[in-house]
């Protein structure tokens, strides 16, 4: 019985028991994987689940008798029980500190849980063997505590329940969506946009390996059939868009690089894809903008906010209105059903996820989430550039050394990358062909080195004659400057 009642600690968190699975998924050699399916079926996945379950509720058992024996005890397997979900969390491909939050939270409030049933289980304990006239109902208190206990639990997982429902109406949808042929077809990519060096970033990132920036604790759940978007404020007139009627209009696919302004100097908070999307610009053409508007306030499902300039979208740049990443439907994770992407601007300005409104405002009038957080109301991004090859770390054979990386100016495009060794001359790079100026181009350059320790640094010049940056500045409040700056050992 004590078992059926702690089971319950490990249920308010249902993100880490996903995350276990499908470790638990990934984990299993293909031939399990197969049983399984032939086994349940489509209920394979809720026969892991009601698997996970009952281990889950042994463990918790066990845990009920190990604390109720020696104290601590089963508050340790409750831990190391926290750390195996916090190792899945992390180990996703969309590992994200939240989760990671929220796994540990699980876990520290299933410890207090646990610790103070057994308080109470044992006061009742104590009391039946001698009992004591004034003392209050051991048998009540430790009963009202197990019955909060559930609640408590039962509240947690049917919020947990609901999110996951509606994430599971969103899912569905995305698997059932056609996506139209693109009016204006990304251009092919050029075969010399490759550098062509061992090592280094694909020159698109894969949708999994995208990085991901949000305030999201949960993924919104978006149902594309109840989807708007809305045009309001400064405008002519309010306009209403579907996604059915977003899908039949002309659509275009671009490459286009965003990236994060919180990305530090050598960081990964940047990613290329091809978009597919409809021009924001078309969108607002219809609903007429008014004389004095200066800013488009896009709003998420979410609640989340970004101001940006509405010069930027109407200046004829592909600012888009996108419904698809790479080929497939928008991830939930990065907007499902339909997001911004604007090339030329931080993401915190401009590429709202799960977008639901555009309003059509002044800077003077609105802000937008970041800006009273100490970020700056415009986020252009900043000419940069990053070495990707040799990996840091890792020592390298004297004779040629093959450096690479990536630079980047959207929406102006790169003229010259150059490497400089030990603070020496500036020394120019092969620089391949960009996809567009909207994307990031990869450069190499091999360098000749005897044994020894070097410090190398790189650095972009962008088509309109801006050199990167040198003075080191942090992320806030409009994006990281500096240099990226690299030690290779260079062994004989
Ligand atoms: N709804 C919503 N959209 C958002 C954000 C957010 O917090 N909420 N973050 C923005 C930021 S800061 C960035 S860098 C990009 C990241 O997009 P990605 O997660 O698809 O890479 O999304 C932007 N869109
Ligand atoms: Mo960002």
């Amino acid at each position: 019985m004590l078992g059926e009642l702690l089971a319950g600690f490990f249920s308010p968190s249902l993100s880490p028991v996903t995350a276990v699975g499908g470790a638990v998924i990934d984990a299993v050699p293909p031939g399990v994987k197969d049983w399984a399916v032939t086994a349940f079926g489509t209920a394979d996945k809720a026969a892991l689940l009601v698997g996970m379950g009952l281990v889950m509720a042994a463990l918790a058992a066990l845990a009920g008798i190990l604390e109720y024996r020696t104290r601590f005890a089963g508050a340790a397997l409750t831990g190391v029980f926290g750390m195996v979900g916090l190792a899945a969390v992390l180990t996703r491909a969309q590992a994200s500190a939240n989760a990671a939050v929220l796994a540990v939270l699980t876990a520290v409030v299933a410890v207090l849980l646990l610790r103070f049933l057994i308080r109470r289980l044992q006061e009742w304990g104590t009391q039946a063997l001698e009992p004591a006239p004034s003392a209050p109902p051991a048998r009540r208190r430790f009963l009202q505590a197990l019955a909060g206990g559930a609640v408590f639990t039962a509240a947690g997982g049917l919020l947990a329940g609901a999110w996951r429902g509606a994430a599971a109406v969103a899912s569905e949808a995305r698997s059932r969506v056609t996506l139209p042929v693109p009016a204006s077809p990304a251009p092919a990519v050029p075969v010399d946009a490759e550098a062509g060096v061992d090592g280094m970033q694909p020159l698109v990132t894969p949708n999994k390996d995208f990085y991901r920036i949000d305030t999201a604790l949960t993924v919104p759940a978006v149902d594309p059939a109840t989807w708007v978007l809305k045009v309001t404020g400064l405008v002519d007139r309010e306009v209403e868009l579907t996604f059915a009627d977003l899908l039949a209009k002309p659509l275009t696919e671009r490459h286009i690089t965003i990236a994060c302004v919180s990305n530090n100097v050598g960081g990964d908070l940047i990613g290329n894809a091809r978009w597919l999307g409809w021009p924001v610009r078309e969108l607002l053409a219809l609903a007429g903008p008014r004389a004095g508007a200066d800013m488009v306030l896009s709003r998420s499902a979410d609640g989340w906010t970004a101001g940006t300039p509405l010069e930027v979208l109407s200046d004829g740049r592909d600012a888009l209105l996108v419904v698809a990443m790479n080929g497939e439907p928008l991830p939930l994770e990065h907007g499902f059903p339909v997001r911004l992407v604007v090339p030329g601007l931080y993401g915190y300005v401009s590429a709202t996820k799960w977008v639901t409104e555009l309003r059509v405002t002044r800077f003077a009038d609105d802000v937008a989430y970041w800006t009273p957080r100490g970020w700056s109301e415009r986020g252009p991004i900043k000419t940069s550039s990053r070495i990707d090859v040799p990996r840091p770390g890792r020592p390298v054979k004297a004779g040629t050394i093959m450096f690479g990386g990536v630079a980047w100016a959207q929406h102006t495009g790169i003229d010259r990358v150059e490497l400089r060794l030990n603070r020496g001359p500036w020394r120019q790079a092969d620089l391949a062909r960009g996809i567009s100026a909207d994307t990031w181009y990869q450069w190499k350059l091999g360098v000749e080195l005897t044994e020894g320790q070097y410090e190398v640094q790189v650095r972009a010049t962008d088509l309109a004659g801006g050199i990167q940056d040198e003075r080191s500045r942090p992320v806030v409040p409009d994006g990281a400057t500096g240099l990226h700056t690299i030690r290779v050992d260079v062994t004989p």
